[in-house]
């Protein structure tokens, strides 16, 4: 009967669903279920880090569920996929993201509070997962988060790295290096694939034999590691889809060497095997710099075959012929560092698919593309000594690449050997090397630079002889971040204000709704509220700074901050320099004059690359002068300076939503874009920036009023370099602007102490030695301007208030899903999959 009926429905209807509930109660279940069998604690007895365990569980287990239907779901459609290599991924924490993507805060929420637990507390109870340095591998995680968001049928792919990024410990304000061995406490958001493992060749010969009557080379390698899959499932917001980020760690091999165990030696083959787990275990700590190490080119080779061989493996379960690759499969090369799996894609199709050269190469030229994230031309070289021993076969791939391509070069532009020399990809001279970025502009359909500013850079200088040749392939992307974690994570009050003025939610998948927020610009309830929401967040932060730092600061002072990885080109030596000047002012005040300053909390915050001193001097300084400061007690709650150690997602989502400045100081032309400006620029706080990167853009949104900027633009930064070095005679202080020079003394004459150690930094900005580069002599005063516009604009709190709701409500263009789409449409050229619910 009908009964029997709806009963069969609702079955249905539940299976559809998933197998699992999302009822509070339900959720609940599961927690203590997971508490009592997989923490392994009595379900009477656990506390917040077991609570997080379980909490964890309960909604990995959710999320294998949609993983599961996506990818039957994509098995069953077969449409075209994105493969986003990238050999790094600053994930951060996962939990809150999760469940907020799953759309079960508050169930969760009500779950944990019935044990006797609190959602927040327990959240942070999880350590980062940082499998990256900086800018890049954060905008790799917003991307794949957009990317699930955006039902795009996409895959990371990326590397396991035992130790991420190491912990910054701060001693006597000296940045010390600790290993981050992430994996002690479990990770409950992978999911380990045993069986999903691939061997990876390294070292060999290559030998000639003969195959149906001709003559074909092959690779016969000499070593042997293998790679496990371990996936991480990516859930999208507001949708059933969950993509995976496939992560390979490097194991021994199971086809041990039986030599060694003949002969004996046991023990050390053992210990020999051992070494393959060595290629995933560590992440290069240095964010520009490549040093060419055999063990970095090990990485990358390691990545590179296992993700490919993965690839074309399901690309060969769904398709009989290789000339349907191009519709079917786009790999993007995010910046050189995968750029290998261009001869590893030749490599398999010639030697391995026996297709010919020609037709191989055909279909690579269709289905790379390459996003390129510095500004500086000095880029990635593979010593083609290195590779001679490690990848044979490859360097004989390379080299034949480079041979076409420079005689379809000669037929083009002629015998011009200066310019053929510039175009090559095998760079002669001293160090032969491999040229990363030409190898993969040339094998690459799209070439995209990450601001309007990057890309014109790329045409007109860095690439310029390559956008000759290939003007179409040039593309601007600009960089965007995800709203879900910069806001509904980082920022819940926000979030709920937002959407109570909006009206809806739907600005967390849609960030262009975000504009709509100018129609309260003047609605004095709001501003109310808007203010409220900061003040909550500057609070938590002041709760977070006194206790690292030990340091009260007040909540009616402005806070500052300058988040980012220590650079001489980020100049965060400008921003030090500056609190310098302000404490000189300061103390040469009279009592009227203080009582109308703006007091000001300080923030800094940053790794060093561990073999950058320079940049290690800069945090040592920054303390030297914190020290100094906030001891002073003529200067009180008008000034304090902090450092804030060990800076990284989850610290990001604390620090931003709780500033009411953010500095991008970069050298106009330096930074390729930068992300932390969208970050602040979302969470309403005002942005002190030069023209650089993706801060133009920033501007053209919000309008110049809206934000401090200052400093030399690009067309004028190369000038002053010149003039710098031609009118300036060694060590002629007279010239050097005042203040710039009365700051630079104090420090290198030891007024915050360590004047030896500080002399090479003080050298960097002087003349005769470093000739101060990046400029800060003569951007001082025009930052010191921009400095002041700040303080006056704060004593305006309305004025301040509609400038922060201007600048949230112009974000919405800076939302990695804007990024993704274009990336989507015009690059991978990739259609919307979205699983049925
Ligand atoms: C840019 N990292 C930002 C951001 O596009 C930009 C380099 C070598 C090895 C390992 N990591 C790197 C970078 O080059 C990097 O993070 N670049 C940054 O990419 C995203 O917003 O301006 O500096």
């Amino acid at each position: 009967g009908l009964g029997e009926h709806r009963a069969k429905a609702e079955r249905m209807f539940s299976l559809m669903d998933g197998f699992l509930k999302n009822d509070p109660i339900s959720l609940q279940k599961d927690i203590l279920h997971h508490v009592e069998y997989t923490v392994a604690r009595s379900r009477f007895s656990f506390d917040d880090f077991e609570a997080y365990q379980a909490l964890a569980h309960t909604v990995r287990d959710r999320l294998i569920e949609r993983w599961h239907d996506t990818h039957i779901y994509f098995k069953r459609t077969k449409p075209k996929r994105l493969y986003f290599l990238s050999l790094e991924f600053l994930m951060g924490r996962s939990l809150s993201n999760s469940v907020i993507n799953l759309g079960i805060e508050d169930q969760c929420a009500e779950a944990l509070n019935q044990l006797g637990f609190e959602f927040e507390v327990v959240a942070e109870q999880e350590g980062d997962a940082a499998l990256g340095n900086g800018g890049l591998a954060r905008l790799s995680a917003c991307q794949m988060d957009s990317l699930a968001t955006l039902d795009y049928p996409a895959w990371g792919y990326g590397l396991r790295y035992e130790y991420g990024l190491f912990r910054q410990i701060i001693v006597d304000g000296f940045q010390h290096e600790k290993p981050d061995y992430w994996l002690n406490f479990g990770n409950p958001w992978e999911i380990e694939r045993i069986h999903v493992t691939y061997e990876v060749k390294f070292y060999g010969t290559v030998e000639e034999v003969e195959m149906n009557g001709e003559k074909q080379k092959v690779w016969i390698p000499g070593e042997t590691v293998e790679a496990v899959a371990y996936d991480n499932p990516i859930p999208g917001y507001g949708t059933r889809n969950t993509i995976n980020l496939r992560l390979w760690a490097a194991k021994p091999s199971s086809k041990f060497d039986l030599e060694a165990y003949n002969t004996g030696d046991y023990i050390n083959s053992v210990v020999n095997r051992q070494n393959a787990e060595t290629i995933s275990n560590v992440l290069y700590p240095d964010d520009r710099s490549h040093q060419g190490k055999e063990l970095r080119l090990e990485q990358q080779y390691f990545f590179v075959s296992a993700s490919l061989q993965d690839i074309m493996r399901r690309f060969k379960e769904e398709h009989t012929n290789f000339d349907e690759l191009p519709e079917k499969v786009a790999l993007h090369l995010n910046d050189t560092h995968p750029s290998l799996s261009i001869a590893e894609v030749m490599r398999m199709l010639v030697d391995e698919e026996h297709l010919g050269w020609h037709k191989a190469w055909d279909i690579v030229c269709k289905i790379f593309s390459f996003t390129t994230h510095t500004m500086v031309t000095d880029g990635e070289k593979i010593p083609v000594e290195l590779l001679e021993n490690l990848l044979p076969r490859h360097l004989e791939i390379l080299y034949e690449i480079n041979f076409n391509f420079l005689e379809e070069m000669k037929k083009r532009i002629g015998l011009d050997y200066s310019r053929l020399a510039l175009l090559s990809i095998v760079e002669e001279g001293a160090m032969k090397s491999i040229r990363m970025a030409n190898l993969a502009i040339v094998c690459s359909h799209t070439v995209n630079g990450v601001s309007k500013l990057h890309l014109e850079k790329l045409k007109t200088k860095t690439f310029k002889d390559f956008y000759g040749l290939y003007p179409e392939k040039f593309q601007c992307k600009t960089n965007g971040v995800s709203q879900r974690r910069w806001i509904v994570v980082s920022n819940p009050g926000l979030r709920d204000l937002i959407s109570k003025w909006l009206g809806t939610e739907a600005w967390i998948r849609d960030a262009d709704l975000l504009s709509g927020l100018r129609d309260h610009l003047d609605n004095a309830d709001f501003h109310l509220e808007w203010k409220m929401v900061k003040k909550v967040n500057k609070m938590r932060l002041a709760e977070y700074i006194e206790a690292m730092s030990g340091v009260k600061v007040s909540l009616d002072a402005m806070f500052d901050v300058q988040v980012k990885r220590i650079h001489e080109y980020k100049r965060q030596l400008l921003n030090i320099f500056g609190i310098i000047h302000r404490y000189n002012c300061l103390k040469n005040m009279d009592k009227d004059s203080r009582r109308k300053v703006v007091p000001r909390v300080c923030i800094i915050g940053g790794k060093a690359a561990p073999g950058y001193e320079i940049a290690k001097k800069i945090i040592k300084l920054c303390h030297a002068v914190a020290e100094k400061i906030n001891n002073d007690t003529d200067i009180g709650d008008l000034l304090k300076v902090v450092f804030i150690p060990d800076y990284n997602v989850s610290v990001a989502e604390l620090v931003i939503p709780g500033a009411d400045l953010s500095q991008h100081l970069s050298t106009a032309g330096n930074e390729a874009s930068g992300t932390g400006n969208m970050k602040f620029l979302m969470n309403g706080c005002l942005l002190l920036a030069t023209a650089d990167g993706s801060t133009v853009e920033i501007i053209e949104e919000i309008g110049e009023d809206n934000l401090f900027v200052f400093g030399a633009k690009v067309h004028e930064v190369e000038k002053r370099r010149q003039k710098r070095l031609s009118n300036l005679a060694p060590l002629q202080p007279a010239k050097v602007p005042l203040h710039f020079a009365r700051v630079l003394r104090m420090v290198r004459d030891g007024y915050f102490g360590h004047n030896d150690y500080f002399k090479s930094l003080c050298e960097t900005v002087e003349f005769g030695f470093g000739n101060d580069y990046y400029l800060l002599t003569s951007d001082f005063g025009s930052y010191l301007e921009a400095q002041a516009a700040a303080d006056k604009a704060f004593v305006n709190q309305d004025k301040w208030t509609r400038m922060s709701i201007l600048s949230v409500a112009g974000s919405g263009r800076f939302s990695s899903d804007r990024t993704i789409q274009d990336y989507a449409e015009s690059t991978w050229k990739i259609s919307p999959c979205r699983c049925p619910l």
